[in-house]
């Protein structure tokens, strides 16, 4: 906001980009004001040129300033007084911090470096701040590896088995379509300038329909809306299928000339009639009839998936069959035709990982690789056997661990350890800074250079700070060039910063780097439509069905389901999702007042039927429950949920929750049948009054 005495004083505008995990990566413009030295960002707006997000922001990034000036934002280093997790500290200097840091992890390493673990997932998608001196810092220690599967990885390894790569359709073309499944994805929330082209696209008369258990403020809007049941994608895809042979709708041509191994996937379609189908994902024959022959005679038909249907035992095959009907029905033909989960493969030779990273720093070293979604367990392991070392040091930066990984309980016991020693690079005191050892300050986006790639459209982008850091706050990348001077590394790339990085971050080749630095972003130069004449990205250039090492796909059912594991759903009946809130990024954000007063407070999307069952009237505070914790949260009777089915909505931070837990307390461990990922939606409770 503007200070009275700044009214006056002239503005500049500086050239930045929204760091969140999300597809559509905004190109933003931020106001400075005020003199050198001391100039505070007034506001901040989209680039009105840039063509994939066209001037507009999401409310969350429209609120940056009060996130940066937020009066909790950690504005020194600070070291532990009380117990893990209570969340009291002491400010430190930066040579405390530091030198406490070093010597702790010296140590470590002296025995052995891969007892440390660093933990980062997408709290910044930056190139710099996300695994760029970081990397460099834990490949030169010889640190563990983190296997980074928390959002994404069923998706994105399915897609790769099955085209090549992250690969997919231009956004913008989908104003073009005639027809958009909207499956597993929730726009108007997570993706909202995916939705302005899909509006564009209705209001030229294409059909939109959507595949979501949840009636979504998206599925509201769409001509259709086909409440499956969690984890059922994989079945419908496969009968859809039995109704495009039937109908003779496959282009023969196109599976010929750019598929391999149909026939293996026809005689397993061929046994998925509607009415199996139908009984399977709990909706009707006629739905799965009317879904197949629009998408068989609406051209172009296009699929925007998201990672919501990948988020359960059977993700990984599930989006191996979406991703293969496109082909079937040639949709790929036309640039308005085919499937965009995510286009991120497009930079993987525009982006210098190499450089960046540094790998090479391993030496002949091969640390083990922890997975990111099992931290609960990995925490508590005594160490020893396949494991390998017990973990004595963790180094958390973008990422609040404890409030958004599975199976919350183990992993806020797992941080609780006393003999832990951790480290956490942040803006706030998250559920996760409460355990650390240290809290580090971290810049915001609007303090620190970055560039970036993003999964949502295909341009290039480069972030410049607008503002110098805030309080005592260093970026990642200057915490862990100044850990590695603590540390004796005297290799040349410690002393990169962050500018260079930056600015060097992409290939020439690729990237048209005068452009990108001229106006924040270009666009990286591809075809229209990107298989159109096949030249998928597998060995073969083909669509691949029968995957090595993972067969010919097939629908697999939940871990948790009535159907899949009856003895368990006796005891609890309803199928539990938490996808995100609107307000909220993940975690993030849920400590904005005016952002957490709009999703009002922690609730449960219950279907009235289910809640007149259990005596639960609108409103009423319930205990969610099952074998792996309790969450205390508002019903919401709002019209939302399908019977079976319950919507627990966004990650709050556990300190906030009524019973000081959050919605993953009830989620699992157990992974995904692709790409070792979380099933977060794969997930049976019961619900009470309380
Ligand atoms: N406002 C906001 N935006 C976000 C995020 C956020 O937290 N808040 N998160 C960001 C992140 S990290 C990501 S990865 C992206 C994408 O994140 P996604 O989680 O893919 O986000 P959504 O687009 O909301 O889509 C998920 C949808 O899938 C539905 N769903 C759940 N289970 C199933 C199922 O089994 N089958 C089908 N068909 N649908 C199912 C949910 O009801 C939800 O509507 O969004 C990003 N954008
Ligand atoms: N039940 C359930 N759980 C889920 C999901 C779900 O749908 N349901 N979604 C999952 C998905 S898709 C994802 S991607 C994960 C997301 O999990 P995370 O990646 O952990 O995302 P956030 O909760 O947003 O936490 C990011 C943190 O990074 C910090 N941060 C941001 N920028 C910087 C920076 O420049 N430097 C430093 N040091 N810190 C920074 C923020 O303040 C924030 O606290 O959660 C997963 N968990
Ligand atoms: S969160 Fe997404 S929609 Fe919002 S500003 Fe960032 S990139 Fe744009
Ligand atoms: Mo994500």
């Amino acid at each position: 906001m503007p200070r009275m005495q700044d009214i006056a004083t002239p503005t500049r505008t500086v050239q930045a980009v929204c760091p969140h995990d999300c597809p559509d990566t905004c190109a933003l413009h931020v106001t400075v004001q005020g003199a050198p030295g001391a100039e505070r960002v007034v506001r901040v707006v989209g680039d009105p040129d840039h063509p994939p997000t066209h001037g507009v922001l999401c409310t969350k990034v429209s609120r940056y300033a009060e996130r940066t000036y937020h009066a909790g934002r950690v504005l020194t280093p600070l070291k532990r007084l009380g117990r893990k997790g209570e969340g009291r500290f002491e400010p430190i200097t930066w040579d405390e911090a530091l030198d406490t840091i070093a010597k702790r992890l010296g140590a470590i390493a002296a025995r052995n470096p891969e007892a440390v673990l660093p933990y980062s997932y997408a709290g910044t998608m930056g190139l710099v701040q996300g695994d760029g001196m970081a990397a460099r810092f834990f490949h030169r220690l010889g640190a563990s590896l983190l296997d980074r599967t928390i959002c994404a990885n069923a998706g994105g390894e399915a897609l790769a088995a099955t085209y090549g790569g992250k690969l997919g359709m231009r956004v913008e073309q989908f104003v073009d379509s005639k027809l958009i499944l909207i499956w597993g994805s929730n726009p108007i929330t997570s993706s909202v300038h995916f939705w302005s082209f899909a509006q564009q696209a209705k209001r030229a008369g294409a059909k939109l329909i959507c595949i979501d258990p949840r009636r979504t403020e998206t599925a509201e809007k769409c001509h259709q809306h086909i409440a499956i049941l969690p984890g059922t994608d994989g079945a419908l895809a496969l009968g859809l299928m039995h109704e495009l042979i039937r109908a003779d709708a496959l282009d023969h041509d196109y599976i010929a000339r750019h598929m391999d191994g149909w026939e293996k996937l026809r005689d397993k379609a061929l046994a998925w009639t509607p009415e199996r189908t139908a009984a399977v994902c709990g909706i009707t024959a006629d739905e799965v009839r009317g879904l197949a022959r629009d998408y068989a005679t609406t051209k172009p038909a296009a699929i925007r998936l998201n990672y919501g249907m990948q988020r359960v035992r059977g993700g990984g095959n599930a989006v191996r069959l979406v991703a293969m009907l496109p082909c079937l029905i040639g949709a790929w033909r036309h640039p308005a035709g085919g499937l965009l989960l995510s286009a991120s493969g497009a930079f993987r030779a525009a982006r210098r990982d190499v450089w960046l990273q540094r790998p090479d720093l391993l030496g002949p070293r091969r640390p083990r690789t922890v997975n990111m979604s099992t931290i609960g367990d990995a925490l508590l392991h005594p160490g020893g056997g396949d494991f390998g070392p017990k973990i004595e040091a963790v180094v958390v930066y973008n990422s609040n661990p404890v409030a958004v990984a599975p199976d919350s309980g183990k992993v806020s016991r797992g941080f609780a350890r006393e003999d832990l020693f951790t480290v956490v690079l942040e803006h706030f005191l998250t559920d996760t800074a409460d355990h650390a050892d240290i809290v580090l300050p971290a810049t915001t986006q609007l303090e620190h250079w970055d560039a970036h790639t993003t999964y949502g459209h295909t341009y290039a982008m480069l972030n410049r700070p607008a503002v110098p850091p805030v309080g005592q706050a260093r970026s990642n990348a200057e915490i862990f060039r100044a850990l590695a001077a603590r540390m004796g590394y005297t290799e040349p790339c410690f002393a990169d910063s962050d500018e260079l990085m930056a600015l060097q971050a992409f290939d020439p080749e690729h990237v048209d780097l005068a452009e990108l630095q001229a106006r924040g972003w270009t666009r990286l130069k591809l075809p229209e439509a990107p298989f159109a004449d096949g030249g998928f990205a597998t060995p073969s250039g083909k669509v691949v069905v029968d995957a090595p090492g993972l067969g010919v796909p097939d629908h697999v059912p939940n871990y948790e389901s009535v159907a899949s594991a009856p003895e368990l759903a006796a005891r609890y009946p309803l199928a539990m999702i938490s996808p995100p809130a609107r307000h909220f990024m993940n975690s993030s954000f849920a400590n904005v007042d005016s952002l957490r007063a709009a999703e009002k407070e922690p609730r449960l999307e219950m279907h009235p039927a289910d809640a007149a069952a259990r005596g639960i009237a609108q409103g009423a505070t319930v205990r969610v429950f099952n074998d792996r914790g309790e969450y205390l949260c508002k019903a919401d009777l709002n019209g939302a949920a399908r019977p079976g089915v319950v919507n627990g909505l966004g990650i709050w931070w556990r300190k906030m929750g009524l019973g000081g837990t959050n919605v993953n307390e009830l989620t699992h461990q157990r992974l995904t049948d692709i790409g070792r990922a979380p099933a977060f939606y794969d997930c049976l409770v019961e619900v009470e009054p309380c």
